[in-house]
């Protein structure tokens, strides 16, 4: 059995607490964390009077395949409209749709039958670029040029072939495809490959939040583990494995892997569940690992795609948009998704934002408003001062609402996924160049040789290993549970007793 198998595992996240939450019959268990909270990218805060999602927003698919409905379910953690019965049948493939309005550059308020018509032919565009998924020659290699392939063959069509509606209806559809870089957390949709975009599954269900904050679901699970499991502020500096360690004092037994932390502890273990974002092992893998990952390894790391999607909170005093709408999005009216965008950050970063959603009840809330920015220009958003964030916010606003005088935001609370130098992004995707066989490489555990006398030395967990719900928190957990339950295996297997 496996009692007197050490097991560390790094980040306390949803995928390490997963594996905490499932792992059997260890003798024990360390979960290392760097920051001084557990829930990784699922991170809620306070703002003005209520509570804001700075990572995770919604349950994707809240329906009883999905883990994460269930375990919020089972801590009574979601609200009645979410545990209806009817909601989780739904297949709305995402959002539901809400009452929206939409501005535009030149300060007026678009017809919907304008955004709705741009909007419904970039949804079949992106059915169809889903539909490419085994194929052996995609017209395309990212999901970027198959779109704009697509868009182009239909601007004679668009707009009834009238000048201006036309230009309109580019403009709209290149406010879907920053929508789209932030639902993929990529830069540019140019760089999500095409041919495995449709691995990515979605499930039944309209997605739905946590009316006490996401962060709920990390605490029950924390509080649910043995008192002095976690253990925070313990970043992980360097894996040593494949080695011979010895506890001093204890001579009897010796570990093949060692882990050491930033404040220069160190543990012993058998087994190491790594669960730290891939952004961080782009930056890290090469120090991070003694020795070095495998070369296939490492070459997944690599070319699977880790972007940067973030949310800036705007509170104001009153609100300038109508109470019952709930979304509020924005179309640049000279853009156009065949035109390449403007490389100058500093001038035009905020036209990236594809929008805000309002906060729902104001009651709750205040008045405010959570915008979406994704790529390079969300980046450089994270190296501004709160007040040049807010003054060019102030400024977008005026322009969209053709109000020179709005009263700007009182107060902007920013999250800053890039620059967290434990996570360096948002989530995953598969970019161009790799493929869903990357992610399964990336899950492997180590060694490779399954007749090694010391197996699962490393083990892999997180969002960015799940092949088919990578950048979820559900592919999170659901990655965390796998390997634990490898482990689980390996000690409830029959066979020699490991020496101890
Ligand atoms: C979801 C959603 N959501 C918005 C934003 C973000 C994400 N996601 P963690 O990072 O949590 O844990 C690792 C820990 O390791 C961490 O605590 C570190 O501090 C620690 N660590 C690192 N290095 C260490 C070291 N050296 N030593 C010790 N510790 C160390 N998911 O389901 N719904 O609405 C959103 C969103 C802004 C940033 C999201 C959402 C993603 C999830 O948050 C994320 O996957 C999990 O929380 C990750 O858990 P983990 O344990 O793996 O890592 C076709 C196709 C399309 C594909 N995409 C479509 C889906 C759309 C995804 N949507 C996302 C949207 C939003 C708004």
């Amino acid at each position: 059995g496996g009692s007197g198998r050490r097991v560390a595992a790094v980040g306390a996240g949803l995928a390490g607490l997963g594996a905490a939450q499932r792992l059997r019959g260890h003798g024990s268990l360390r979960l290392l964390e760097a920051a001084a909270r557990a829930g990784g990218r699922v991170c809620t805060r306070r703002f003005v009077s209520g509570l804001v999602e700075m990572g995770a927003h919604w349950i994707h698919g809240p329906s009883p395949e999905n883990p994460i409905f269930c375990l919020a379910t089972h801590y009574g953690l979601l609200g009645p409209e979410a545990a209806r019965e009817e909601n989780q049948q739904v297949e709305a493939g995402g959002h539901p749709p809400l009452p929206s309005v939409t501005y535009g550059s030149s300060g007026r308020v678009l017809s919907p039958q304008v955004v709705n018509e741009a909007r419904d032919l970039f949804n079949t565009l992106l059915a169809s670029a889903r539909a490419f998924c085994g194929s052996e020659e995609p017209p395309a290699p990212s999901v970027g040029q198959y779109l704009r392939m697509e868009i182009a063959r239909r601007v004679p069509a668009l707009g009834r072939g009238e000048e201006d509606a036309q230009r309109l209806q580019l403009a709209a559809l290149a406010a879907c495809l920053k929508l789209e870089c932030c639902i993929s957390g990529t830069h540019s949709m140019d760089l999500v490959a095409l041919e495995p975009f449709g691995e990515y599954v979605s499930l039944p269900g309209l997605d739905c939040t946590f009316p006490g904050g996401y962060s709920g679901l990390p605490d029950c699970m924390l509080s649910a583990l043995p008192e002095g499991t976690v253990l925070l502020n313990k970043a992980v500096r360097t894996i040593w494995w494949q080695g011979s360690f010895r506890a001093e004092g204890d001579e009897a037994r010796d570990f093949p892997v060692r882990v050491e932390c930033e404040d220069g502890d160190t543990f012993l273990a058998d087994h190491v569940i790594v669960t730290v974002p891939l952004g961080f092992l782009k930056e890290r893998h090469q120090d991070f690992f003694q020795p070095p990952l495998p070369k296939q390894k490492a070459e997944a790391i690599r070319r699977l795609g880790f972007g940067t999607n973030n949310k800036i909170f705007l509170e104001f005093e009153r609100p300038f948009w109508e109470p019952q709408q709930q979304l509020l999005e924005v179309v640049w009216e000279n853009e156009s998704p065949l035109e390449e965008p403007s490389a100058n950050l500093e001038a035009n970063w905020f036209k990236k934002l594809v929008g805000f959603v309002v906060l729902q009840p104001p009651e709750q809330h205040g008045h405010v408003l959570c915008g979406f920015i994704a790529g390079k220009e969300s980046e450089y958003m994270e190296t501004l001062s709160d007040a040049e964030v807010l003054s060019t916010m102030t400024c977008v606003l005026r322009t969209l609402t053709g109000n020179p005088r709005l009263p700007g935001p009182r107060s902007v609370l920013r999250s800053r996924w890039h620059s967290a130098s434990y996570t360096r992004g948002s989530y995953s995707y598969v970019a161009v160049g790799s493929s869903g066989d990357d992610i399964d490489v990336l899950a492997q555990p180590l060694p490779e040789d399954p007749k090694d006398p010391r197996p699962l030395q490393l083990l892999f967990a997180g969002e960015a290993t799940h092949r088919t719900f990578y950048s979820t928190t559900h592919g999170a957990l659901l990655s965390g549970w796998r390997e634990a339950e490898r482990l689980n295996q390996l000690f409830e297997a029959p066979g020699p007793a490991p020496q101890l």
